[in-house]
């Protein structure tokens, strides 16, 4: 995969350029170091503080995503008053490595205190992928030199910002253990069905080289098996749940009976730990659909139960040619910013020869809106949750909301490696350069 680098080796310069400007957000909007002595009169007693009262006061601002300032230096260790303003729209807390957590509402502020150690002590936002997306900081103590947490980017030389940033990149695309999203060929049955059959069990999940976390899914990958028929088909899904906790499937955005559509108690009850359910329905609509969870979803789909439902119809007279037909899945939550499964830089390319013709398949099963930016080439909108557009048109930069699903026709005309990402740049770029739902489109002469 040497070639590939070499390509994708080209816009290394667009993470170094993000931190910059972080960097320079620092100096501009840093305001000293908040930290004033007040007499402890509000005191709580702290054990693992040295002092009995606040030692002073220190401010930390939230916004969406990330913490003002980020790197805080006291002089001495000992209890602070914090003062957590969150300035963003949405709730966010600052929870320290000793489990102390002060949580704020967006617009709000709360206080609280927290007991420094010598060494120092990291903190970062609870709230599901907030940390991946650039919220996490530390305290250090400014007496005890070079202990305490990881240095951030105000600490850094240009020299090393640079390097932290090629090393990651340079990775690309990294090998990690297990891949999602792989086409599940069905068990023909012989009255004609097609019969698929799913496990949700708990697995461990590598999302970036080194980065193993508790998942859920489908088949034993994140996404799970991708489903493929066409229109008339008489499809059935047995879902075998060996998790510890309750769920069911529901597929969206197809056309199912009532009994069919996943959701407990209104279309069928719960299906509990150890038991199977099956799913049976004729397809009736086309186009780019998904299955996931509908149990506590707002956890079990982050955390890995979801995949693609991909149905054609072979009868359709206005559907686009591709030579290429890739899903791209989003996701964001426990499992970081995803695409397929896989943070930058394992996630995948999508490589190409120059004048073919690449469908691409957004679905969004996160919690927040993704707008997938290509670099050096337009994207032809065809279709939008799988009814085809009577009037494509061009975009750069393509809006994937939570539960939608966006087809585009890349027309693959510019040869090199081209950046494809998410541009809340939070979702692909950090303190240590790019990360997340960063890939490429390489397309070969
Ligand atoms: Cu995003």
């Amino acid at each position: 995969m040497n070639r590939t680098f070499m390509y994708f080796a080209a816009f290394t310069g667009m993470g170094s350029l993000f931190v910059g400007m972080l960097l320079l957000a620092a100096l501009v909007l840093g305001n000293g170091r908040p930290v004033v002595a007040t007499p402890g009169s509000s005191a709580t007693e702290q054990p693992a503080a040295p002092a009995s009262g606040p030692l002073g006061e220190i401010t930390i601002t939230a916004f969406d995503l990330g913490f003002e300032p980020a790197a805080i230096n006291v002089d001495e260790p000992g209890t602070y008053t914090v003062v957590f303003v969150n300035d963003g729209g949405i709730y966010h807390d600052v929870t320290f490595a000793d489990g102390t957590v002060i949580g704020a509402e967006g617009h709000e502020t709360a206080t609280g205190e927290v007991a420094i150690p010598s060494e120092g002590m990291t903190f970062l936002c609870s709230v599901p992928g907030h940390a991946d997306g650039g919220m996490t900081g530390g305290v250090v103590i400014a007496a005890s030199g070079a202990s305490g947490p990881p240095a951030h980017e105000e600490e850094r030389s240009a020299e090393e910002l640079r390097d932290i940033d090629a090393a990651t990149t340079s990775q690309f695309p990294a090998e990690t253990a297990g891949r999602g999203n792989q086409i599940l060929e069905p068990e023909v049955q012989s009255d004609g069905t097609l019969q698929w059959e799913l496990t949700a069990s708990v697995i461990e999940w590598e999302t970036e080289p080194g980065k193993v976390l508790e998942a859920y899914a489908y088949n034993g990958m994140v996404p799970g098996p991708q489903l493929r028929a066409e229109v008339g088909d008489r499809i059935r899904i047995i879902l075998n749940n060996e998790l510890p906790v309750p769920t069911t499937i529901h597929s969206h955005g197809l056309f199912v009976p009532p009994d069919m559509d996943g959701v407990p108690v209104i279309s069928q009850p719960a299906v509990m730990p150890g038991e199977s359910f099956t799913y049976e329905y004729t397809l009736r609509n086309a186009g780019s659909h998904m299955y996931h969870s509908h149990f506590m979803a707002e956890k079990q789909v982050p955390m890995g139960l979801l995949g693609a439902f991909v149905v054609t119809d072979p009868d359709a007279v206005d559907e686009p040619v591709a030579d290429i037909d890739t899903t791209m899945i989003l996701n964001d939550g426990p499992l970081g910013f995803t695409i397929n499964g896989k943070g930058f830089p394992a996630t995948e390319p999508i490589v190409a020869q120059r004048g073919q013709m690449i469908r691409v398949r957004y679905m969004n099963e996160g919690l927040q809106i993704h707008p997938m930016h290509l670099h050096g080439m337009p994207q032809l909108v065809v279709a939008k949750d799988g009814w085809t557009l009577p009037t494509p048109h061009y975009e750069d930069t393509v809006l994937v909301a939570p539960g939608e699903r966006i087809d585009v026709i890349i027309d693959a005309s510019e040869v090199g490696a081209w950046a494809f990402h998410c541009h809340v740049l939070t979702h692909a770029d950090g303190p240590d350069g790019m990360f997340g739902m960063v890939t490429a489109l390489i397309v070969e002469e």
